[in-house]
């Protein structure tokens, strides 16, 4: 029997209509739920009139649809609670499984497998905008909802209607504890939902919100709900070229009316999927609320002569995210990293972080990212305090006021872990080294893996912190070597640090250091073509007078750039424009940074 990798390689697959609006039509009575106190409870039916979900499916298989999707869609604890239903999640979920998979087995032939996708809607809980659940409860609901359609046989899970990418992490953190529990892992598909004002409810583009759940590794990510076919369309060429998984696409029979029923006929919704089928964006189709048994048969026949959408191989890119996508390419250097949420480096930031005041501590986020910051570096490591608290209370002011990716400027994997836990893009993790060998790669790479993240590397290792540009190129390698062939990340999220030293604390031993550092990012940029860098620009004047720091970081910051830097850490409010600086004060400000004078 052909496996649903193969299909997928064959066909446009058919994925079946609404559960919901089938469930509405079927007007049911208030016995059939079981009572008047569990009318609505659609998933309770399937325990309560398995026989209704049955047919349904049976339905959608008869139609053409290769996946039906099972009656969970609002069966985690969390939801079913509303219900006072919660204690039988499980068992719900186990059920419905069973009744899709009895359906899949009856309409399955030797040509012509059927699959059951098991459906984990968004539940009533919107970690970003509602609020009403922790991210931990979640963990919790969907660890139980994925267990039990393991346990009662789904081909493959379905994250759909997702709103709000942190209801999707917490989902895919419950789904591999799911996994390890039952022993057994099932293909993850994972369906957005973008609403007509363009981002999903919780404010991500459909980039922002694929580049934050790659690491998930879904085979298949597309759109659902919300809208019909129309309003789909731009998102989906967007996605379309992004995705290296396959793109779906099962949207509303049209927008609602006023009483909510839909209108967009089989056949309209039918020529609209074809459309972007022939424009080689698809690889699954099918409806969602308002469609029915005859718009999935109008669909198959639609899609029936096309190809599917042939899946690139690879995501060949460094990509990051807040609410917004960051996409790299060459022209964007150097990209600025807002320097002043640090409490190490700003006085103003760690005293407002002391009072307690998190909202106007995050003002300044706002303030650097106005004036050009592409990225927000966050340091909460105040030895006198209690630095998870703070970046708990913080990181949830900061996600509402900027929409740029985040980078978490930590060494405790706890820290770490709490702020990827309110953030919904995939943010940057400063930093791990080889300085204790590879104790911080095995703390925190796993945190990459869970939550999704770029890293920042420093050049240090057992040996200290590399000055010469030769040994920051050698323990760059090193770190690459472990972390691509051994943790597995990509080479595309790794950010190396080469590290810059104060050039003026008469230290002798960072006598020509800055030019060791730019030389670094060469030797860097030159091997690890794949890779990217990340530097702290006004360390190189730390210690000197405030007069003149701004125009020597600015030189210095042109250097580095000239080299290949990437990303640069700096005051974006500062920050000394270098084409604005007189030749003259340049030609200082190298001899300073060159010890050319001390010749
Ligand atoms: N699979 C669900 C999606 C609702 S948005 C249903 O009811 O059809």
């Amino acid at each position: 029997m052909a496996s649903l990798f193969e299909q997928l390689e064959k066909k446009i697959l058919i994925i079946d209509g609404a559960m919901g609006t089938m469930i509405q039509a079927a007007n049911l009575t208030a016995d059939d739920f079981g009572g008047e106190a569990y009318e609505g409870c659609n998933e309770y039916l399937t325990i309560t009139a398995p026989h209704v979900i049955s047919h349904i499916h049976e339905a959608y298989f008869a139609a053409g649809a290769d996946i039906v999707e099972t009656n969970t869609f609002g069966a985690t604890r969390i939801v079913l609670d509303e219900y006072d239903l919660g204690h039988l999640a499980l068992e719900l979920n186990i059920e419905a499984a069973k009744l899709a998979r009895r359906a899949a087995e009856k309409y399955t032939t030797t040509d012509w497998p059927r699959f059951v996708a098991g459906s984990m809607g968004p539940t009533t809980k919107t970690l970003s905008v509602t609020g009403g659940a922790t991210f931990t409860e979640l963990v919790a609901a969907y660890e139980e909802q994925a267990r039990g359609l393991l346990i009662g046989g789904v081909d493959l899970l379905l994250l759909e209607t997702c709103q709000d990418t942190l209801n999707v992490k917490a989902a895919f953190l419950g789904i591999t504890e799911a996994f390890q529990a039952v022993g057994k892992r099932v293909p993850l598909m994972i369906s957005g939902t973008i609403e007509p004002m363009g981002t999903t409810l919780a404010g991500q583009t459909i980039e922002s919100f694929f580049i934050s759940i790659q690491h998930m590794k879904p085979f298949a990510v597309g759109l659902n709900c919300a809208t019909g076919p129309e309003f789909m369309t731009d998102h989906l060429r967007s996605l379309a070229s992004l995705a290296n998984t396959a793109v779906s696409c099962y949207p509303n029979a049209g927008l609602p009316d006023e009483e909510g029923h839909y209108h967009e006929t089989p056949d309209i919704l039918a020529k609209k999927i074809r459309q972007f089928a022939e424009k080689g964006w698809l690889n699954i189709v099918g409806g969602c609320c308002g469609t029915t048994p005859q718009h999935i048969r109008a669909i198959a026949e639609a899609v029936r002569d096309i190809p599917p959408r042939v899946i690139p191989k690879q995501f060949a890119m460094h990509a990051v995210s807040g609410i917004d996508a960051l996409i790299y390419d060459e022209t964007m250097r150097p990209l600025f990293v807002g320097e002043r949420t640090n409490v190490i480096g700003s006085r103003k930031f760690k005293r407002l972080i002391a009072e307690g005041k998190y909202e106007e501590a995050a003002e300044i986020a706002r303030a650097q990212v106005k004036n050009g910051a592409h990225v927000i570096d966050i340091c909460l490591a105040d030895p006198d305090r209690d630095e998870k608290e703070d970046m708990e209370q913080f990181i949830q002011q900061v996600v509402k006021k900027v929409k740029v990716p985040l980078v978490i400027d930590s060494t405790d994997e706890d820290v770490i872990a709490c702020a990827l836990s309110y953030s919904q893009g995939k943010a940057i993790i400063n930093s791990i080294n080889l300085e204790d060998g590879e104790e911080r790669f095995e703390k925190i790479v796993p945190l990459l893996h869970q939550y999704g993240a770029a890293v920042v590397v420093g050049t240090i290792d057992e040996q200290g912190m590399a000055i010469e540009a030769k040994r920051k190129l050698d323990i760059a390698l090193r770190s690459y070597d472990l972390l691509v062939n051994k943790y597995g990340v990509s080479p595309h999220d790794i950010i190396f640090d080469p590290l810059v030293f104060p050039i003026g604390t008469g230290d002798e031993q960072y006598i020509g250091a800055a030019k060791e550092t730019i030389e670094g990012i060469r030797l860097i940029k030159q091997h690890l073509p794949n890779c990217l860098t990340m530097l702290g620009i006004s360390n190189v004047s730390f210690g000197l007078p405030p007069v003149g720091r701004e125009v020597l970081n600015s030189v210095f910051l042109y250097h580095c750039t000239q080299a290949g830097l990437d990303y640069a850490i700096v005051n974006t409010e500062k920050l000394e424009r270098f084409a604005s600086i007189p030749e003259e004060e340049v030609r200082l400000a190298e001899a300073l940074l060159f010890h050319t004078n001390d010749e």
